[in-house]
Parts: C-alpha cells; sequence; structure tokens
C-alpha cells in the first residue's frame, strides 16, 4: 500500500525533503536557459510561500489559480502555493478571459499567480470576477523581475510549510474532456505521491540520473506528473519548454541528453522522420505516449530504430496519472498493458456487469486515486459502486491486457457494425499521405451513420479525388473493408484542446 503520515505537504516532499535527502546540489529544474538545483528550488519555493502568506494573505484552503507555460517559474509557484496550503488551480497560457472565469467561478478562485506577459486576460477576467480578487505577476523568464519575484527576495529561505493533511485538497485539475463543458478533480496531497510512487516508480523506475522531457502542459496533470512531480520525487532532472514543438523537444533531448520523455503519438511521428535526418534520440530510455491512441506503425517503427518499446500508457485527470500501461519488459502493439501498481480494472457492459474478455466495453477502474468532482452531479456518473467508469471503450483479452477500441463517443454504429473510430485513424495514418486524421460518425438515411474521415495532408500531398480513392482503397486492405471512410475531407489542420486532444465532436459542424 501506500503509506503515507498524517500530517503531508506534497511539496515539502518533492523540495526540502529532497535536499534533506542529499539531493540538494543536483539539477532539479531546467528552463529559459537556466539550471536551478534542489537547494535553489526550496529556497525559491520557501521565499514565496512566505510572500503569499504574509504579503498577500493566502490561508490555507484558498484557491490559487496559476497561468504559466511550462518553465521552472510555474513549477515554483505552484510548490509555494501548496507549501502555504493552498489549493492550487494550473491553467493553460492560451485561455481566454471567458474560459478563466467559468474556471474562477467553478474553482471560487481568490488568488491568481500569473507570468507577466500572461496578465491581460487575466486582468480582464478579475474586473468583473466575484471571487478573484488579488492577481500578482511574476516573471516566467525567471530574471525575478516581477511583483511577486520582487517581494520574495527579501524572504528568509526557511519556510514552515502549512500542516496539511494527506487526505487535504491540493489541487484542482480541470477537464475540459473531449466535448466541452469543464469539471474540477479534487486530489489529495498524498495523490500526487502516489503517482510518483506508483506509476513512475514502478513503470519507469526512474533514477537520479534521469532528465524528463516532454509536451504537455504543467497545467495538465499528465504534464505536472510527467515534468515535475515525477522528476522532483526522485532527485532527478526536468527540462522544461515554454513551447514544446517536436523540434524544440528533440533539440533538448539533444542538448541534455534527456532520458525520459512525455508526449503523445503525432509527436513521435516527427522525432522518427527527424532520426532518418540524423536527429540522436539516443539517451531517451523510456518514450511515453499517453493522451491518444498509439498506432501500432509507430510502436513498431519505435522499437525498430531505438530497441526500446514506445510505452503506452492510459490515464485520466479525474484519476490524475496514468493507471495502465505497458512495461519495460510487457509490452504489445496496440495494447495499453496491464493496472499499475494498486489499481485493478475491469471492462463493463452497460448493465454494469463485466462482459467476457475479448468483448468492447466501458473501462472501470479503482485503486489508491480516484475521482472526486468539485460540486458537480457527473459524479454520480462516473464513480459507481466504487468503481470509476471511465469514457473509454477497451477490451481486456485472455491473458488480462487492455486494449484501446475508442472513447464511448468515438464508436460507429453503421448498418448494424460497430466500428471504433481509432482503428480506420490508425489505418489512415499509416497511409504515407496521411500526416494526421480524425474519423467521427456522420448521420446518414441509408446507413444510419457513415464513417467520415478527416485527414491533414502530410507536406507536398493533394487532396484530389484520385487521393481520396487511393485512401479508401487503403483502408479497405488494411482492415474489415466495411470500415473505410465512406467521406474524406481535406483540413489544414484538426481542431484541438489546449493539452492536444482531437475534439471531434467539433467535425461534427464541418462535416
Ligand atoms: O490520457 C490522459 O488523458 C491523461 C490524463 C491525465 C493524466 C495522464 C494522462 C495520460
Amino acid at each position: 500500500g501506500f503509506d503515507y503520515p498524517e500530517r503531508l505537504n506534497a511539496a515539502v516532499e518533492l523540495t526540502d525533503a529532497m535536499v534533506a535527502r542529499g539531493h540538494g546540489d543536483r539539477t532539479a529544474l531546467i528552463g529559459n536557459g537556466r539550471r536551478r538545483t534542489y537547494k535553489e528550488l526550496s529556497d525559491w519555493t520557501n521565499r514565496l510561500a512566505h510572500t503569499l502568506v504574509e504579503d498577500l494573505g493566502v490561508k490555507p484552503g484558498n484557491r490559487v489559480l496559476i497561468r504559466s507555460a511550462n518553465n521552472p517559474a510555474m513549477v515554483a509557484a505552484w510548490l509555494a502555493a501548496t507549501k502555504a496550503g493552498a489549493v492550487v488551480v494550473n491553467t493553460m497560457p492560451l485561455l481566454r478571459a471567458g474560459e478563466l472565469t467559468k474556471i474562477v467561478d467553478k474553482a471560487e478562485v481568490e488568488f491568481a499567480l500569473c507570468d507577466t506577459r500572461l496578465m491581460d486576460e487575466l486582468v480582464t477576467c478579475a474586473k468583473s470576477s466575484r471571487f478573484l480578487k488579488t492577481v500578482v505577476g511574476f516573471d516566467g523568464t525567471s530574471n525575478h523581475d516581477a511583483e511577486l519575484d520582487r517581494l520574495a527576495l527579501e524572504k528568509p529561505v526557511r519556510f514552515d510549510a502549512v500542516p496539511t493533511g494527506r487526505d487535504d485538497v491540493a489541487l484542482l485539475g480541470f477537464t475540459s474532456g473531449t466535448t466541452g463543458s469543464p469539471k474540477a478533480t479534487m486530489h489529495f496531497h498524498r495523490d500526487i505521491l502516489i503517482i510518483a510512487d506508483g506509476y513512475a516508480r514502478e513503470v519507469l523506475n526512474v533514477t537520479p540520473e534521469d532528465v524528463f522531457v516532454g509536451s504537455p502542459p504543467l497545467a495538465f496533470t499528465f504534464g505536472l506528473g510527467g515534468l515535475a512531480v515525477f522528476p522532483l520525487r526522485f532527485g532527478a532532472a526536468a527540462a522544461l519548454l515554454e513551447t514544446a514543438s517536436p523540434p524544440n523537444m528533440i533539440e533538448i533531448i539533444e542538448k541534455y541528453r534527456a532520458t525520459v520523455s512525455f508526449t503523445a503519438p503525432t509527436a513521435y511521428r516527427v522525432m522518427l522522420r527527424a532520426m532518418d535526418e540524423g536527429a540522436d534520440l539516443g539517451s531517451l530510455r523510456a518514450a511515453v505516449s499517453a493522451g491518444e491512441t498509439l498506432p501500432a506503425p509507430v510502436y513498431d517503427e519505435w522499437m525498430e530504430k531505438t530497441g526500446k518499446p514506445m510505452l503506452d500508457g492510459i490515464g485520466a485527470t479525474e484519476m490524475l496519472h496514468i493507471f495502465i500501461s505497458n512495461r519495460f519488459d510487457d509490452h504489445r502493439p496496440a495494447c495499453t498493458g496491464k493496472p499499475v501498481t494498486g489499481y485493478e480494472a475491469k471492462v463493463i457492459g452497460k448493465d454494469g456487469a463485466e462482459v467476457p474478455r475479448g468483448t468492447v466495453g466501458r473501462l472501470a477502474v479503482r485503486g489508491p486515486t480516484g475521482c472526486r468532482y468539485l460540486a458537480d452531479p457527473r459524479q454520480r456518473d462516473y464513480v459507481q459502486n466504487g468503481w470509476n467508469v471511465t469514457g473509454d471503450a477497451f477490451s481486456m483479452d485472455e491473458d488480462g491486457y487492455l486494449h484501446f477500441a475508442a472513447r464511448n463517443d468515438d464508436m460507429i454504429l453503421s448498418s448494424g457494425y460497430n466500428i471504433a473510430g481509432p482503428e480506420v485513424e490508425a489505418a489512415l495514418l499509416s497511409h504515407d499521405a496521411v500526416a494526421e486524421c480524425a474519423v467521427i460518425g456522420q448521420p446518414d438515411d441509408e446507413r444510419g451513420m457513415i464513417v467520415a474521415a478527416f485527414v491533414v495532408l502530410a507536406e507536398g500531398q493533394a487532396g484530389d479525388a484520385a487521393l481520396t480513392e487511393a485512401l479508401k482503397a487503403h483502408v479497405k486492405a488494411e482492415i474489415a473493408p466495411y470500415k473505410y471512410p465512406r467521406a474524406i475531407t481535406y483540413l489544414d489542420a484538426l481542431p484541438k484542446t489546449e493539452t492536444g486532444k482531437i475534439q471531434r465532436f467539433r467535425l461534427k459542424d464541418i462535416a
């Protein structure tokens, strides 16, 4: 089990406790051209915590919103607010005032810490907010040239962190999901450590020698885990990128000899092409893929080129992080693997009963973390009889491995056939002309639904009638012919959430 003392502050465990364990001189964070050791991070966050409490008046339980791109100052702000006993709401840098207002209202946010380069939308939101009264800027470029930094510089480097309980809420993770309406998920101090002591320890075997890199925003729990909690829990380093395009990630991997990467399959496809052009990604010992289905060809090519498996995993903001994953020594293509230590999984039908092995149903999980929506009736749908019923359709094979079929709303019922959209997407993606694609069901008088594909073409390709026919023929040759897309539309880009997930529901309006 996961045994933590009753009084537990996750931020202390990730900073001061690491210094006490002898990691003080090791690099904790790299970003904006600077390295920060664990001792520097500990001092920095303690000074900031003093400022939050003494200058701003933050009290335990206050909700503190943080707005920034991925940089060390954002991690420091998160840790400092957590040390002060606040409940932190990390937000994406691109959100507009209207979107911020929904979050501020839902979470009753009173304080906001914001990279000075991103103030405008937040100030607009604060002007009309019933809740948000204090907005303070920090310098995301780490030159300590903003109000929060200046106040903190005068403070002592020791701070008596608020002795929070292990089951006190530390974090509100917002999920807009792929369907649009935001929910806040509550996570305890212990949950933050569990995802490291479970998944990161068991699946990734993190050591102090590791250097993490990746693309998910820290405002998404996938990124907060992979780029802050996991490295800091084990004395490793995180290299943070404000703009995590695949070329930037490649540059950082080569420069810092990064060992663990967290990103989505689309970025790994670009990295594979860069390897053909001579990029050296040989330092990577663990490539974690999540957030979207990992197509078998990407998995196969990665294995072929690096000799190491790509670690496909599935997580959810509701569960905080990854709960089912492949392992270095136990992995298969087109397979998400088995539950992470502490979690159990089953596949259930509409009646809630487990379906036979090999049958597609809804994935239900339970374990040391779980869904607690803040003031939201959808809690009743997500947690049923103690099981977290995810929005994903999976099957479990005879050996207990879980295979992704689709998000429940990605299943397409066409002429009596149940077609998993991602399977058609994988078939399309294996054609050289296709860079990205998404498949949805489109209402059709004759068939009820047809499979409709939206394709972003690879450079130099033309989306003409000949290519459309070629793509249809290609899918028919790859998978059962009835699954082929009867409609193909070419787009310059796919609609995506801030976290890079394709918003298939928005394609319904384009179709
Ligand atoms: O797959 C996801 O959506 C996810 C969400 C939160 C944390 C981790 C992951 C992989």
